[in-house]
């Protein structure tokens, strides 16, 4: 688990960087090798390590816009992993998906933009593994600005009343971009929400890896061992913008000096010394941690960029391009030869 959020923090650290780099003056959010939002996790680390501790590739797992810690922890191929990110073709989405959309088939880990979009497919993998006669479970991550969201909330009746494996995890980072949760939501914890639903709700209230360990280890057993849901609540703390480019005018300094104090990492390290583990050991690991993401960006940044012409590749319809109207003049009227033929189909070759 040491070794997972090492890894997991150095990786953030090293995503900023190169994300910021070619952005500035004026933050320009397409320039530079990462194009597009970045949800970074440092903070997070305690959840997703403790969680995915328990869980076999078998297991699903479907993260959020903030994924790559759980993603880290479950164990996605993290070359691919990071090319993706770097909008490379040899990415788990061959570049097209981006840090948000990592779908790893080898050991069953989706993640989506959409919030709360992860908890029903969690429970069709739930399903599945109930009705195949298989000991898998799934486990659905949100944060806590989604407690409230239909998908999520139906996601909770439908497991409880089916008695399917699934662990749902709410990271409560205490905010939603800009939005503290006491705004939004008047239970003190998600964890209450299971009351509603018959099911046990646990919070643990500091990110104290071991602490979640334990709680997700009993989460984890009773839905493979038939007996249904659990909610499980994560305090974690948001160590980093919303997104990278967030200035953070809303949150007051001590939120953020309170956040960087609370370092679960740290944490983990005094338990392991107390246990007798000696520094050197420890160092070891960080090392080898370090060295790992430092290989996977390095190889992540030498591959090939995609060919635009496979943009239309892997969708399920044909976007529109541009349209041109013209006077009944159809096909491929900005002479670049290469229209879609769906397009075409579509509207009649018309217009383009
Ligand atoms: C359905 C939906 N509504 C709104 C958004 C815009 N949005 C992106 S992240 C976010 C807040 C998420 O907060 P939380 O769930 O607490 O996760 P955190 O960012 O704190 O990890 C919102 C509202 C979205 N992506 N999807
Ligand atoms: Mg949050």
């Amino acid at each position: 688990m040491y070794e997972t959020m090492v890894a997991a923090r150095h990786y953030e650290e090293r995503l900023q960087e190169e994300y910021l780099e070619g952005k500035q003056p004026a933050f320009d959010i397409s320039a530079g090798p990462i194009p597009g939002e970045l949800h970074l996790a440092a903070g997070h680390e305690a959840a997703a390590a403790g969680v995915c501790a328990h869980l076999r590739p078998e297991d699903t797992v479907t993260a959020t816009h903030r994924p790559h810690h759980v993603a880290i922890a479950k164990g996605v191929d993290l070359q691919r992993m990071t090319a993706e990110i770097f909008g490379r073709r040899t990415g788990l989405c061959k570049g097209k998906g981006g840090h948000m959309h990592l779908f790893d088939p080898e050991v069953n880990f989706a993640c989506s933009g959409i919030i709360a979009q992860g908890s029903p497919p969690a429970v069709g993998a739930a399903l599945a593994a109930k009705k195949r006669g298989t000991t898998d479970v799934a486990v659905s991550f949100i944060g806590e600005g989604a407690i409230d969201q239909g998908g999520f909330l139906e996601s909770l009746n439908l497991a409880a009343v089916q008695d399917l494996p699934v662990v749902f995890v709410v990271e409560d980072n205490d905010w939603a971009i800009s939005m503290p949760k006491s705004r939004v939501t008047d239970v003190e914890n998600g964890a209450q929400r299971a009351a509603g639903f018959d099911m046990p709700g646990v919070r643990v209230d500091y990110d104290d890896a071991v602490a979640v360990y334990e709680a997700a280890h009993d989460a984890v057993e009773r839905a493979r061992n038939g007996n249904g849901p659990t909610l499980l609540e994560v305090q974690v703390h948001r160590r980093m913008g919303h997104f990278m480019g967030d200035a953070e005018g809303y949150r007051p300094d001590e939120d953020v000096e309170r956040a960087k104090r609370l370092d679960s990492i740290e944490r983990l390290a005094d338990d392991l010394r107390e246990e007798g583990i000696a520094d050197d050991e420890l160092d070891e690991i960080r090392a080898r941690a370090h060295e790992r993401v430092e290989e996977a960006i390095e190889w992540a940044k030498e591959q090939p960029e995609p060919d635009p012409d496979e943009a239309y590749e892997d969708v399920f319809v044909t976007p529109p391009r541009a349209q041109v109207v013209t006077d009944g003049g159809g096909g491929d009227t900005d002479g670049d030869g290469d229209t879609p033929p769906e397009t075409d189909a579509a509207n009649g070759g018309a217009d383009r």
